[in-house]
């Protein structure tokens, strides 16, 4: 019999779709799932000529495939993809490749590295991004790892992979060991950061303007035509149109709002502290999920807490032009944030990350695909080394013409009691990095008084105490 070209351990729905993908760029695979009966359904809902084949011991998926043997697993991140490795090691000879397609934390995929490499077998953990519909269509595809071994899925992953407008595969090697996974965890730390951003305007709009989710819908699908164009715009446009069939009322009114997470962000600003990098933005997204999620003490603290009412007083006309362009500036910070600490990750952890690529393979396919990643990948080809996105000429001008914009938002927010947490970090963000003397000498000047901490002078060398 013909062997596979490719095994997908894992048929959640990523597994699902991605082997459906790659079998239908023409490459046949082979698929394994724990639970026999999960692989037994999928197989049986294939129409003819779909070249998918089924195993169910992992000896008989070993003996289908051509060697070296190409094994993605698609399974839950954390202990399980440990579990399917050791289960599959004994299997393995040396020169067969394992990709992690999952969500797994960078760190995992350095010890897994180095545990499959002292064996001779080549790791890949890739970062997929796209959802099931982006894994059946093309997601957007970040490999890191073995050199070698992308070589010899480069074919694979090229043809499953998004294409852009271009036509240009969003896919390509992102750099060594766990830098597939470190940038896909960035990526899912701008998504929060974005996704919270919309969901304040939202709220600004909602609260503040009574606008009902009919005429949302209409701003953010004529938003979606210009500079804001993106897949988070886009698809909030549909969640806004879309009814509740039980009810007749817009879905999105009776959805509970307490946002739930996998901890892809999480990890981002927790790395992020660890390196120092500045990702107001991000670990906003993360922490208003959070606060969200305590719907129960917000119900008591309505009634017990007083503010501000949160109807706007003022030209709504001004308002909703405003929300627009500071958007847009706060999906700049939130590039801006994310891009720098990959930049400081980049030195950390020797990844060697091409900024350029990262901004290439994330134009289609992924969450957080936007029109505005074109501008990003031109920045970062005119200047490989540029050391903050706002240093570039075009994005400083970008976010110089909005930052009236989203002052003015905030502003009004703020006066109106709507939370603006992920918009106003941003912000503050902007207005800290631009600013040469900070009141962190006042900051050092208190740690000296109670701590005995030293701090340095602007005029001299060294560290001075002071008897305060
Ligand atoms: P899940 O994350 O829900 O994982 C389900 C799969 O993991 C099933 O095939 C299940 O087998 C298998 N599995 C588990 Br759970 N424990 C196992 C174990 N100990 N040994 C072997 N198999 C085990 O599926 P998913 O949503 O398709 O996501 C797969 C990966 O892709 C995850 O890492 C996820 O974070 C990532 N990801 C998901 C999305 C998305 O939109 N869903 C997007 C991007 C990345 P069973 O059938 O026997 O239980």
């Amino acid at each position: 019999m013909k062997k596979a070209k490719f095994a997908l351990v894992g048929l959640g729905v990523m597994g699902q779709n991605l082997a459906l993908n790659i079998a239908n760029k023409g490459y046949p695979v082979v698929v394994y799932n724990r639970t026999a009966s999960v692989t037994q359904e999928f197989i049986a809902r294939l129409t003819n000529g779909q070249s998918v084949t089924s195993a169910y011991s992992y000896a008989d998926l070993m003996a289908s495939l051509e060697k070296p043997r190409r094994i993605m697993l698609m399974v839950k991140a954390g202990p399980a993809v440990d579990a399917v490795i050791s289960e599959i090691k004994p299997y393995l000879e040396p020169g067969d490749i394992l990709i992690d397609g999952g969500n797994s934390f960078f760190a995992d995929t350095e010890r897994r590295t180095a545990e499959l490499e002292r064996d001779s077998f080549l790791f890949i953990g890739a970062g997929v991004s796209g959802g099931e519909e982006g894994a059946l269509h093309g997601p957007s595809i970040m490999p890191g790892g073995s050199l070698a071994a992308w070589k010899a899925l480069q074919e694979i992953f090229t043809a499953a992979a998004a294409k852009t407008q271009d036509g240009e595969p969003c896919v390509d090697y992102v750099g060594p060991r766990g830098a597939g996974h470190y940038v896909k965890m960035v990526h899912n730390g701008i998504e929060y950061a974005i996704m919270q951003m919309i969901a304040e305007v939202y709220d600004l709009l909602n609260r503040g303007l009574s606008l009902t989710a009919t005429e949302l819908a209409d701003l953010f699908v004529e938003w979606n035509q210009g500079e804001l164009a993106s897949y988070l715009i886009e698809i909030t446009g549909e969640i806004f149109k879309k009814l509740d069939p039980e009810t007749g009322k817009p879905l999105v009114d009776v959805i509970l709002d307490e946002a739930e997470q996998k901890g892809t962000g999480k990890w981002t600003s927790q790395n992020a502290f660890d390196l120092g990098a500045p990702t107001h933005a991000i670990n906003a997204g993360v922490a208003s999920r959070i606060l969200s999620g305590m719907k129960s003490q917000r119900t008591v603290a309505q009634k017990l807490i007083d503010g501000p009412s949160p109807t706007f007083i003022g030209d709504r006309e001004v308002l909703l032009a405003a929300c627009k362009h500071a958007l847009f500036a706060g999906l700049v910070l939130a590039f801006t944030q994310g891009f720098g600490l990959m930049q400081l990750a980049s030195q950390e952890y020797e990844y060697a990350l091409d900024m350029q690529v990262i901004a290439k393979i994330w134009r289609a396919g992924c969450i957080i695909r936007a029109d505005l990643l074109d501008d990003i990948m031109q920045a970062y080809g005119r200047d490989p080394g540029l050391l903050n996105l706002l240093f570039d000429e075009d994005f400083n001008k970008a976010v110089a013409k909005r930052q009236g914009a989203l002052r003015y938002v905030l502003i009004n927010a703020i006066r109106m009691g709507v939370p603006v947490y992920a918009l106003s970090s941003a912000l503050a963000y902007f207005d800290a990095y631009r600013t040469e003397r900070l009141p962190a000498n006042l900051t050092q000047a208190q740690r000296d008084y109670f701590g005995a901490h030293t701090y340095r002078r602007l005029d001299k060398e060294g560290s001075f105490h002071t008897q305060w």
